[in-house]
Order: C-alpha cells, then structure tokens, then sequence
C-alpha cells in the first residue's frame, strides 16, 4: 500500500556497527581461539550487518573462568553497591535508547516503533526494577541471608533479544551471581553493544561476559563444570535437550519455552478493544512471541462479527521497512524461520483449514510473511497445536464459557491465556481455571518487571520479573 505521507525512516546513521566484533570476556574484546567467525544479517534487507565471533570450547572456559573470578568479589560486595552499578546500566540504557532501538530493529527485523516503545523502555524498566532489589534480597522471600548461586550460564533466544538480557541480567547481577550470556546467533549484536555499556558502567571485569555463538556455543555452556545455575528461553526441543545436559549434576535451571496462547473472546466483549487486543496478540513481534494470542477462541454468536472486523483491521496493517515509524509488521528474523512459518501454513491449508490474509505487497529483499489468518480450523489440526511463530492466527469456535476453557486448556503448552468480557466475575472463573502462567483479562502482550513470567507444562518452569525472578538466583540461607 502506498501512503501520501511517509515520514523519512529512522535514521540508521544514530548507530556505528563495526565491520566486526569478538567475544566479551573478562572485560575485553577477543576473538575466538581458533579464529572462527559468523555473519549477522539484517533480515529486512538481507544486507550483512556485521562478522562476529563464534566462541568454541575454549572461549566458554576462558568466559567461566574470568565469571568465577569475578563472583568472589561481586558477591562480596553490599547489595546497595552492586544495585548502583545496575541504576547506572538502566540510564546509560536510556540514554543511548535511539541508537539500541534502531539497531535492534535493523539486526531483529522488528519495527522501530516497537523496540523505542516497548523493548528499550522494558529493558531500562527491567534494570531499575532489580537495581532496587539489590539492598532488599533479606526481603526477598529466602531468609534473613540468601546468597547467589554463583555463576550462570545464560542462553536466550532472538524475538527481543535485548529485553531477554536484561531478564536474566538484571536479576542475576543483583542477587550477586556473575554471568556468562549467549545471544542467538541471528541476533548478537545488541548483546555485544551492551558490553559496551557494561564497561560505560564500570562493572568489574568478569562480572558479565557476552559469548557469541550458535548451538555448539550455548551446548558447551551448558555443559561447562564451572557453571551453578542455566537459565533458557527458547524452543521446547532445545529446553529439553538442556534438561538432559544437566541432569545428573547439581546445576540449577529455568526454562521458558514455547507457547499456543488462547485468547478468548466472550458475547459481552468490547469488540473494538477485543479486535485490536487480537491484532496486538498476533501481530506483534511478527508473532515471533513466546506467549503470543495464537489460537482466537470466540464465541460462536459473535465469531461473523468479530471476523469481519478483524479483516478489515488486517487490510490496514502495513508491512515493510522496519525503521519507517508507519510500519506494523517487520521481517521475519531469519530464512529458516520463515520456512518454517511457511511449512505450517501450508500444513493449516492441506488439513482443510481456510486461509485468508490481506493483499499487501511485501518488499522484494529480505524474509517477510503477511499477516494470516486461519478459520475452520480443528482441534486436531497442526496450526492449532504447534508453536508457529509467525503472524499467523487459528481462529476457533465455542458456544459457553465450559467448552472455552476446555479448548483453551486443550494444548501441550501453558505460558499464556487472555479473556475479553464485560463481566468481572467471569474474568475471575475463567483465569482460575486456565492452565497457564499468565492470565491478561481485556488486554494482551502487556509486560512489566514487577509481574513474574512463565509457563506450565511444555512452557517450562520457574519464573522470571518481580520477587520470584529473584528467586532463580538466590539460595535460601
Ligand atoms: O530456537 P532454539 P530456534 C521456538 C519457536 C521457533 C522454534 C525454533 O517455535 O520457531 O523455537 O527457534 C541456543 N544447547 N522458540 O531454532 O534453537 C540458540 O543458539 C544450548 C520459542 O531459534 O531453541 C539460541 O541462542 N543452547 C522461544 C537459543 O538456544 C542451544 C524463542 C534458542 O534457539 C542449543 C525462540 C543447545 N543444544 C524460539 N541449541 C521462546 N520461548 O520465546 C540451540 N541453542
């Protein structure tokens, strides 16, 4: 769609990316022992970003290590100490907001009115938050003397990969753990600029170290003896995987995996609100969201309603570059995303489901997938199970409030679940009853680091954000 007016996009000259980047450890750049290298591309272009360094056996060693080290003394340290450290970050954050929002959507292939108003604000947000908590862990919940784990090996994934730094970051460094982080391999260059603001800082050395890599990396990680505790965001396959890695060791961990969120639409909902609360659910990210509104429960006599102005909602999102400030819908991060994207919509259409998606143009470069929609759609059906991870919404029917709780409960996952009614007292029934760990009632995909975040069943297990995210890195005393 073309527009009379489009503002120039955000400017990427606000950020310096250098031809190439090592590996943070111990409070300096290197590269990796035996040389080896990856390239970074910006999925909305396809243009390389940048070379980074792909950490093998030894660099994870070299990165524990100097997080060993380091630990004695960061521990040591009164919490009111290490919580100014973590005030510092959080406003370095803020103030070099532009120049991390634009590189996150160039490297993420998010829209940049996303990583300015949602992820850089949760990021800073997130570091405040636990920069307050530094000098009250006693009040934490683990007794009058709780004490850091040591060292954590952190892995995370590539749909926010900033935010999820600074989710396992943050509360780590406050409690007095050091850490060893690996960022996907499509998306490690806001990490290796937080090093950067590591330094801003001053932390002492070895407090965080940032270790590019793929699989191979973040497996070595996990493995290393030198770590106390692993904490995972990311697929289920590689969660388990991960479980299996550490058990029969005495390593500690967290997994956040995969979601198929409900988001149910009752009689009495506000339809309007309930539309963009849909779109908000699935569209945003891309749907490259954990706890994304992927299946849409609505209620039969409302469904033809909702649907249509669902459509006409869609018709207007706007697809394309991710620094124009008019975009709703970015890249999809990497070609083996949208395959798989591409799979389970093609899937959704030979097991009988209808598809519909509005006729956007989509750029020429660059990995991009309309926002979709999906309706007679089964329980039975793959779209209706599996995690797609894309803009692609399942649209099925209930007639009462039983039959919505069954099929909402009706997965292998538990992360998240919204509710869209008028009436109180059916938001209460209905959250009490759904099998997942966050509950939103007339709103979706809302966040804050006060709220503790994860999942039953298949979502994994332990909590992250407020008091209990404390709680992954503290040992009760
Ligand atoms: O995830 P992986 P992928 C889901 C989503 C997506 C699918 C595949 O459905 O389509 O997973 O995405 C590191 N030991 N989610 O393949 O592989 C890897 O380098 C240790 C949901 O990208 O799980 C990266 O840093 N680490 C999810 C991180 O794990 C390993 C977010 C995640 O990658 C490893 C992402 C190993 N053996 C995908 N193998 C969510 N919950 O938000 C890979 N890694």
């Amino acid at each position: 769609k073309t527009f009379a007016y489009a503002p120039a996009p955000e400017s990427r000259a606000v950020v310096d990316i250098a031809p190439s980047y090592g590996l943070f450890i111990d409070g300096e750049f290197a590269e990796a022992a035996d040389g080896k290298v990856f390239k970074t591309v910006s999925p909305s272009s396809e243009e390389v970003l940048s070379e980074v360094a792909q950490a093998g056996a030894e660099d994870v060693d070299r990165a524990v290590k100097a997080a060993r080290k380091a630990f004695t003394s960061w521990s040591a340290l009164p919490g009111a100490e290490r919580g100014k450290y973590l005030f510092r970050i959080a406003r370095i954050i803020q103030e070099r907001s532009r120049e991390f929002a634009v590189l996150e959507s160039l490297d993420n292939g998010k829209p940049i009115r996303e990583t300015r108003d949602v992820d850089l604000p949760l990021v800073a947000a997130h570091f405040f938050y636990y920069a307050g908590w530094a000098d009250k862990l006693r009040y934490a919940g683990y007794g009058p003397d709780p004490k850091p784990l040591g060292v954590a090996g952190q892995i995370i994934p590539w749909n926010f990969p900033l935010l999820m730094l600074a989710w396992k970051i943050a509360p780590a460094l406050a409690a007095g753990n050091t850490v060893v982080l690996k960022p996907a391999e499509t998306t490690p260059l806001s990490a290796l600029f937080f090093a950067d603001v590591v330094r801003q800082a001053g932390l002492p050395k070895g407090v965080v170290n940032i270790i590019t890599g793929d699989g191979s990396t973040g497996a070595a990680l996990v493995e290393h003896p030198g770590i106390n505790k692993v904490a995972f965001t990311g697929s289920t396959e590689v969660g388990k995987a991960i479980a299996r890695s550490v058990a029969g060791t005495t390593k500690k961990i967290t997994l956040e995996l995969g979601g198929k969120a409900a988001n149910i639409v009752f009689d009495d909902a506000p339809i309007d609100q309930a539309v963009e609360g849909i779109v908000n659910g699935i569209f945003f990210n891309q749907g490259h969201v954990c706890c994304a509104g992927s299946r849409l429960l609505v209620q039969e006599s409302v469904a033809e309603e909702v649907l249509s102005s669902l459509k006409r909602r869609m018709e207007t999102l706007r697809v394309g570059d991710p620094l124009d400030k008019n975009t709703d819908i970015g890249a999809i991060n990497s070609a083996e995303q949208l395959a798989r994207i591409t799979t389970l919509a093609e899937a959704g259409e030979a097991e009988g489901a209808e598809r519909w998606a509005p006729s956007c143009e989509l750029p020429s470069a660059g990995y991009w997938f309309r926002p979709t929609l999906f309706t007679n759609v089964t329980q039975a059906h793959r779209i209706a199970r599996e995690e797609i991870f894309g803009p692609v919404l399942s649209v099925l029917t209930f007639r009462t409030p039983a039959e919505a709780v069954e099929k909402a409960n009706n997965t292998q996952y538990g992360l998240s679940a919204g509710i869209w009614t008028e009436k109180g007292s059916r938001i209460l029934s209905v959250a009490n009853q759904l099998r997942a760990g966050v509950v939103w009632a007339n709103t979706f995909n809302k966040f804050d680091p006060t709220s503790p975040f994860g999942g039953y069943k298949e979502s994994g297990f332990g909590r992250e954000g407020g008091r209990h995210g404390l709680e992954a890195y503290l040992d009760v005393r």
